[in-house]
């Protein structure tokens, strides 16, 4: 069965003035779409058609005949997580178990965000930035393209979209203010610790 489109999961104008309606709208429905109908083309008529997204992106991982499916499914699978990782009633402090594990595993969410902003900043061209889980450790990281911590047996909490696309025209060049305004301002900790609780 093909895969669809799933819509936003809230209104593209919610999180003005830190993101605009503009680019949540070109986002989803020209980028995320276009990954969607590739990724169908792509798989369709192959055993890959009856998988789950997840099967998919394991078994197209390191295989160089499926780079395009890897791609795709990958593009799909990110986005899909990081509509919910941004909210309009984001930002401020993680809370609970989530807080205490920051602190543990960074020293503090000041040294939490200082290393997820060097990661969003470090990674050269498109790709995304990650908090995930790794052998029971909290962990930055950063990923090329549409690579995901799933391929690298860890567990993904968070992530932030750094292709241009994704900040383009509200921010033009400046990825760093971008970053700034989503950890201050968007990032939607209520599903981070979620996230961790299913890892668990
Ligand atoms: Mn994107």
């Amino acid at each position: 069965m093909a895969f669809e489109l799933a819509p936003l999961p809230y209104d593209p104008a919610s999180l003005e003035p830190y993101i605009s309606a503009t680019t949540m709208n070109l986002h989803h429905d020209k980028h995320l779409a276009t990954y969607v109908t590739n990724l169908n083309k792509l798989i369709d008529g192959t055993p890959l058609a009856s998988k789950s997204l997840e099967e998919i992106i394991l078994t197209a991982a390191g295989d160089a005949e499926k780079v395009g499916v890897f791609n795709n499914a990958g593009q799909m699978w990110n986005h899909n997580m990081f509509w919910d990782c941004l909210s309009a009633q984001g930002g401020g402090a993680p809370s609970g178990e989530l807080a205490e594990r920051i602190t543990a595993d960074f020293g503090s969410v000041d040294a939490f965000k200082e290393q997820f902003k060097a990661a969003a900043l470090g990674q050269f061209g498109s790709g995304w930035a990650w908090l995930v889980v790794d052998k029971g450790k909290l962990k930055v990281t950063k990923t090329g393209n549409a690579d995901l911590p799933l391929a690298h047996g860890q567990t993904a909490l968070f992530n932030l979209d750094v292709w241009e696309h994704a900040y383009y025209v509200d921010y033009q060049n400046r990825r760093a203010d971008y970053v700034q305004a989503v950890l201050d301002r968007l990032i939607n900790w209520k599903f981070v610790a979620e996230n961790l609780k299913k890892a668990a």
